[in-house]
């Protein structure tokens, strides 16, 4: 019974949230330039019958952008998201969701008026059906196609702004994948046909919000995907690190006895295929990713290049950019000197805070460090280490915003990089999120840190006492199902990954198990300095 119930969960497709809504995919949709699809409940756009939301003109801010690209009109993701649409659901209260379906983060229950908390943990810290359940879940995401969401394979252009539209189901971890293949690829400038890195997600202020909603994203596409709503994505914590210690069968996959640059066929992960990797090919071709497998998933590391990034991160580095007081500063770009943002993500020196375009440090440092998929930019959340290393970047930023308690003000309004202003709305999400929304504290937002929460005096009495108090009221019962069902779930998981990678792996016949990559793989964009 309670195997049945949980199966049940386990294969549910709930409502979520992500990027194009499939019922806004139309041609009606996308000529009319609206994007409010009715919510299930009552029938009605946004939930507004029910008084969950009502759909809007999208009104953009008229901050000026920074200098950076001063061309305007040539790519689809310039004043997002109003190539597509100029109308999408506003919801009220705490509902969320591109047809106010869901509840703002730190929300949950029918009517989005319980609070909910979630304790991100060290990936060393899960028991090991925790971690076993966590790598089911990567498994199941990778195998089940996305209900919610499709993803366009043409630019509006080539969909003759709507009346051809082109889009393409994908699989729940590929849209994610996707999504930041998107947000970062190049644009033809002009008809000068010259390829141009405008990044709407990296180099610039946008960088730390911009993955803390991938993230956010993520955990809640997972948690309706497994009914598991307590789902929290594990991090790893690389400071001091001589090795890469998750790169082990148990955990995000060894490297392969043999052949280097792939992961070891004990590994859950080496019958993975990545997409979005063949950046040159799109763009001779004048295409967009479209979800196609391009091979298995790639790794070497500590196989990098020594001078660019002679070591991984230290406390130190760490410390020294918590330090820093400004969050952003100068042309808020790679150029950047003395920014908190810049020299976290790693284009200025963790010594001294000054641009460096010679090396890859702290985050960069990461990406450069796994010599294979994660050090390409656009193709990097094909490795699954890409969520781990995150969610440590993320404790990184949060500790800076516990740290200096900045006002919204802080963040820049404007001049920043295009699509990185305080009020933008960040590429390529829908429903639609600003940049500033996600400069606060990680509690407003719902979820902490296991290592942050010990040194905050505060910490117990706003956040968890509540949510105690609340939880005590049905406790007896609540601990002793959640406890029953923690197991079950792990077991049940452990058991469905298997099955699906052991079936996956007998399906693959012999000629087509991993090849080397071509050399092509390895040309395009790196976690460096592009000066
Ligand atoms: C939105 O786009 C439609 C279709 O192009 C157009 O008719 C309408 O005027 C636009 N509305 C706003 C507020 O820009
Ligand atoms: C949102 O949730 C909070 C926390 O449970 C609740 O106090 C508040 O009334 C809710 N807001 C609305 C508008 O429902
Ligand atoms: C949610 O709100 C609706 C409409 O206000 C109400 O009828 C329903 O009882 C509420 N459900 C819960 C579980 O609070
Ligand atoms: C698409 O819309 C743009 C701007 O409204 C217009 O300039 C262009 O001619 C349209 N293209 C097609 C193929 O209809
Ligand atoms: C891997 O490292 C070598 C140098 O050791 C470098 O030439 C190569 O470009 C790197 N590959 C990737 C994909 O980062
Ligand atoms: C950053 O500092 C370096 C060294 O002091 C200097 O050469 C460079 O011009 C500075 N960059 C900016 C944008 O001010
Ligand atoms: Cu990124």
């Amino acid at each position: 019974m309670f195997l049945a119930v949980l199966c049940c969960l386990l294969w549910s497709f709930p409502i979520s949230s992500g990027h194009f809504p499939r019922a806004c995919a139309s041609s009606e949709n996308l000529l009319a330039k609206e994007c409010c699809p009715p919510w299930k409940g009552d029938g009605s756009p946004c939930g507004r019958l029910s008084g969950r939301g009502s759909c809007q003109d999208v009104h953009l801010s008229n901050a000026p952008s920074g200098p950076q690209f001063p061309f305007r009109g040539v790519d689809d993701r310039e004043a997002w998201p109003t190539v597509f649409y100029n109308r999408t659901c506003q919801c009220s209260g705490n509902f969320s969701g591109f047809n106010c379906g869901n509840c703002k983060f730190g929300f949950g229950g029918p009517n989005c008026t319980e609070k909910r908390f979630l304790v991100r943990r060290n990936i060393h810290d899960l028991s090991a059906p925790e971690k076993d359940r966590f790598l089911a879940y990567l498994t199941l995401a990778k195998h089940t196609i996305s209900p919610d969401y499709v993803i366009p394979i043409g630019t509006s252009d080539q969909m003759k702004n709507g009346s051809m539209p082109m889009f393409a189901d994908i699989n729940i971890y590929d849209l994610f994948v996707w999504m930041h293949y998107y947000v970062s690829r190049d644009t033809l400038l002009g008809r000068s046909e010259v390829w141009t890195d405008i990044d709407f997600a990296h180099e610039a202020p946008g960088f730390l919000p911009w993955h803390r909603l991938f993230l956010l994203l993520w955990e809640q596409e997972i948690q309706e995907l497994t009914g598991d709503e307590n789902f929290a994505v594990p991090y790893w914590d690389w400071r001091d690190a001589e090795s890469c210690d998750i790169c082990t069968d148990e955990y995000m996959g060894g490297p392969h006895p043999a052949i280097p640059n792939l992961l070891s066929p004990a590994s859950f992960f080496s019958s993975w295929q990545i997409i979005c990797s063949r950046l040159e090919e799109y763009n001779s071709h004048q295409v967009l990713c479209d979800g196609t497998p391009e091979g298995p998933l790639l790794r070497n590391p500590g196989n990098h290049d020594k001078a660019k990034t002679p070591r991984l991160p230290s406390s130190a580095d760490v410390e020294f950019c918590l330090s820093l007081t400004q969050y952003e500063s100068d042309s808020m770009d790679r150029a950047a000197n003395l920014s908190f943002r810049n020299t976290l993500e790693g284009f200025a020196s963790p010594l001294t805070g000054i641009a460096d375009a010679s090396q890859s440090s702290m985050h960069n440092a990461l990406h450069i460090y796994m010599n294979g998929t994660m050090s390409q930019v656009q193709g990097s959340a094909n490795d699954p280490i890409f969520l781990l290393h995150h969610a440590f970047v993320d404790s990184i930023f949060e500790q800076w915003l516990r740290r200096h308690h900045p006002l919204q003000e802080v963040y820049p309004e404007a001049n920043a990089p295009i699509g990185h202003n305080r009020e933008a709305y960040m590429v390529p999400f829908i429903p639609l999120y600003r940049n500033g929304d996600f400069f606060t504290s990680s509690k407003d937002l719902g979820y902490d840190y296991s290592y942050l929460q010990e040194s905050d005096p505060g910490f117990f009495q706003n956040y968890v006492e509540p949510y105690l108090e609340q939880a005590s009221r049905i406790w007896p019962w609540l601990l002793g199902a959640a406890l029953v069902g923690a197991l079950l779930t792990a077991a049940l998981c452990g058991i469905v990954g298997r099955l699906l990678c052991s079936h996956k792996r007998k399906q693959l016949p012999e000629e087509r198990q991993p090849l080397l990559p071509e050399k092509d793989d390895c040309h395009s964009l790196l976690y460096q300095s592009r000066l």
